[in-house]
């Protein structure tokens, strides 16, 4: 049987048929199909309706192979049930924190590590990485070396955690060959599974990203994406706070602070976010979905999609907020 061809760019299965949908090409002997091709060259991205993309599929075929996985994570953006899709699986896998570049050099790895592996999570080994920066990508390579049994390696995550980003460094870095992975900002840009030869010894599979459907990405303009998709080290901003004042992220966020003791609030969110101070009788938001939130000492808030918020002392907060964005405590990261 003749094998489908597929866009070396995103997965998906090329057709020329139908230029309305996805995979279209005028002609079948192109390797990337037109969605890419845009994006690439003229940074034009069309948006696709995640329901295309055959996640059992891909899945079923992952939990086959009984094949080493790679997870990878946003360092921004960590789920709050971060082994739920890897206890599906039941492969082996390594946990990889990317964007690495984007919380402040003074921040151990070390001290990040330690705060997932005291979660006993199950994994093999863990790597703090930037795709970006070139950060400990020997490391990694070493452990997948290391680790995997077969040659060939999976990469999953959720959407825009740098998965097809981090193969395009391997090829560079350890590759014989010259494929390239299409990455963007948004959602979704990985459509189907694509098998890439890194070496004679590792063959890596890049996967499109699971949805997160409480991630700010989802309900934001397309100028929001490349705010959100910061390439810049945070610049955390601390503010003193009090009983009766609020915090404003950008015209999206309003904290009320509640309590009656001082706190102080560190805020890891894309520089680009504006971060300020209003009074109780200033009403910007107010009338948004409200969630009342408590908070135990030294614990984060976490903005599903955008960044945390470092609390000191234990309090009491009102925020507001679209409710289709989640927001979640947990305990501090660094
Ligand atoms: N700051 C920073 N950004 C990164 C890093 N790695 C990837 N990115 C950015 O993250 C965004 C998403 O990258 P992709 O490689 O397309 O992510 P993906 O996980 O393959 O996404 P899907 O294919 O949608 O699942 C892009 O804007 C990348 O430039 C990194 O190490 N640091
Ligand atoms: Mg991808």
């Amino acid at each position: 049987m003749k094998k489908d061809k597929c866009c070396t760019g995103c997965g998906v299965k090329l057709q020329n048929d139908d230029e309305n949908l996805l995979g279209y090409v005028d002609d079948l002997s192109k390797k990337l199909c037109e969605r890419c091709f845009k994006l690439i060259n003229y940074g034009v991205y069309q948006g696709v309706n995640s329901e295309v993309i055959d996640y059992q599929k891909i899945f079923k075929e992952i939990k086959k192979t009984n094949s080493l996985i790679v997870y990878v994570i946003d360092i921004l953006n960590i789920p709050s049930d971060i082994d739920k899709i890897i206890k599906s699986l039941g492969n082996k896998w390594i946990l990889v924190l990317n964007k690495r570049d984007l919380l402040p050099l003074s921040v151990k790895d070390d001290k990040i590590k330690k705060y997932f592996n005291d979660m006993n999570l199950g994994y093999l080994d863990i790597e703090v990485i930037s795709t970006n920066k070139n950060i400990n990508m020997d490391n990694l390579i070493n452990k997948i070396y290391k680790y995997s049994n077969k040659k060939d390696v999976y990469v999953i995550g959720y959407t825009n955690a740098g998965k097809s980003s981090l193969i395009n460094k391997m090829i560079k870095n350890y590759g014989d060959n010259d494929c390239c992975l299409t990455i963007s900002n948004i959602p979704s840009t990985t459509l189907d599974s694509i098998k890439i030869k890194i070496n004679d010894q590792l063959s890596i599979i890049d996967t499109p990203g699971l949805i997160d459907s409480g991630n700010i990405i989802n309900y934001v303009n397309s100028k929001m994406y490349k705010k959100l998709n910061s390439k810049k080290e945070i610049k955390p901003k601390t503010f003193r706070i009090k009983r009766g004042e609020s915090l404003i992220i950008d015209d999206i966020i309003r904290i009320n602070y509640l309590s009656y003791n001082d706190n102080s609030f560190t805020f890891y969110i894309p520089n680009d976010f504006n971060v300020k101070r209003v009074s109780k009788k200033n009403d910007i938001l107010i009338n948004i979905n409200k969630k009342i939130i408590n908070i135990d000492s030294d614990c984060d808030l976490v903005i599903k999609g955008l960044g945390f918020i470092k609390i000191v002392k234990k309090c009491r907060i009102e925020v507001f907020i679209d409710n289709k964005i989640d927001i979640f405590v947990r305990n501090n990261l660094i």
